[in-house]
């Protein structure tokens, strides 16, 4: 694997882009041209940004959840098709039926997402194994929630991981809520990475939200992995913006408090960003025309013909 170094370009281009798009989601939500709930991942950029920068793409296999726009966008997923999914139309990735919460892309090895949390640890652990039988020289890369560790089948997974010594990244977004429920109502022990130690699985904690540092760390990470072809499991402290689904604020239901330096912690570091990015300006242009373009493809196109209702058949 070839040491890469950390392309400040890159990262605000594609933590901008992440930003705009949920903000413009945001904007039209209302009208109700999105057909289907959304997940948003405002405040968790610097977590996709960072880990797929410093991934293979097109090589490593990405396993991500229903919060899935972020991930999506930063391992190169095909953008207008995202939309138009969102929308509901036939071009979206999964010709309009599946929404927000469903995400893939095969193109670039994004494995479909599923609404059922954990459902997507033990399968990613089922496909290193595919590659290490197979003597597939890739990874996978596993996105998943401190709440989807509530599962037992993450644990269970993990245990075969390490005694099967296989191949995969776990990237543990710590946002420290499942829903609204915060993880010390959850937990008796909240050292995640003890626990996961304890199942003989190499563990790094990032508590910072800088994209630098979660690249330079899951470069570390896949590196070791390739090496020894062992898992292991990355933890990120994170903080997730808005409601865990919707647009808007839930600070009113009283389960948390608004806290201001933790608001301003994911635009702080898309300022640093951009202060490291000569040409921020054109980067903001593209970004500005390929979300134009894609609502524009999004708007032009159909939505699926009824008769296609219920079954694989994509065209009438
Ligand atoms: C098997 C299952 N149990 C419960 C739910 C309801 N549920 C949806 S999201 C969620 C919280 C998950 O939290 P976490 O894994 O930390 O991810 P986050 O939403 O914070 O990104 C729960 C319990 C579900 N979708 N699937």
């Amino acid at each position: 694997m070839k040491i890469k170094k950390f392309d400040y370009e890159k990262a605000y281009y594609l933590f901008k882009k992440i930003r705009c798009t949920e903000e413009k989601i945001i904007e039209i939500y209302e009208s109700n041209i999105i057909k289907s709930p959304v997940h948003l991942s405002l405040g968790q950029e610097s977590i996709a940004v960072g880990v797929a920068l410093a991934s293979e793409k097109k090589k490593d296999i990405v396993f991500s959840n229903y919060r899935s726009h972020a991930h999506f966008i930063a391992h190169g997923g095909n953008f207008k098709k995202m939309w138009a999914e969102l929308f509901g139309k036939e071009t979206g990735l999964s010709s309009g039926k599946a929404g927000s919460m469903h995400l893939g892309d095969l193109g670039i090895n994004f494995i479909f997402t599923s609404a059922i949390v954990g459902s997507a640890i033990s399968q990613a652990v089922g496909y290193s194994l595919a590659l290490k039988m197979k003597k597939l020289n890739s990874k996978v890369i596993c996105y998943h929630g401190e709440g989807a560790m509530d599962q037992g089948t993450f644990w269970e997974s993990l245990n075969f991981s390490a005694l099967k010594k296989l191949p995969i990244l776990f990237v543990c977004e710590n946002n420290g809520l499942a829903i609204y429920s915060d993880q010390r109502k959850r937990m008796k022990t909240l050292d995640i990475c003890k626990k996961v130690k304890s199942f003989g699985v190499h563990t790094i904690k990032i508590k910072d939200n800088s994209t630098k540092n979660i690249f330079q760390n899951t470069q570390k990470a896949l590196q070791r992995i390739k090496k020894n072809g062992q898992p292991v499991f990355l933890e990120i402290s994170t903080y997730r913006e808005v409601d865990h689904v919707g647009i808007n604020y839930d600070f009113a239901l009283g389960y948390r408090k608004k806290e201001k330096q933790k608001m301003m912690k994911s635009l702080n570091e898309l300022k640093f960003l951009k202060q490291n990015t000569k040409n921020f300006k054109q980067i903001e242009k593209k970004i500005n025309k390929e979300i134009s373009d894609a609502l524009n493809y999004s708007l032009k196109s159909n939505f699926p013909h009824k008769k296609c209702i219920g079954s694989n058949v994509t065209k009438e």
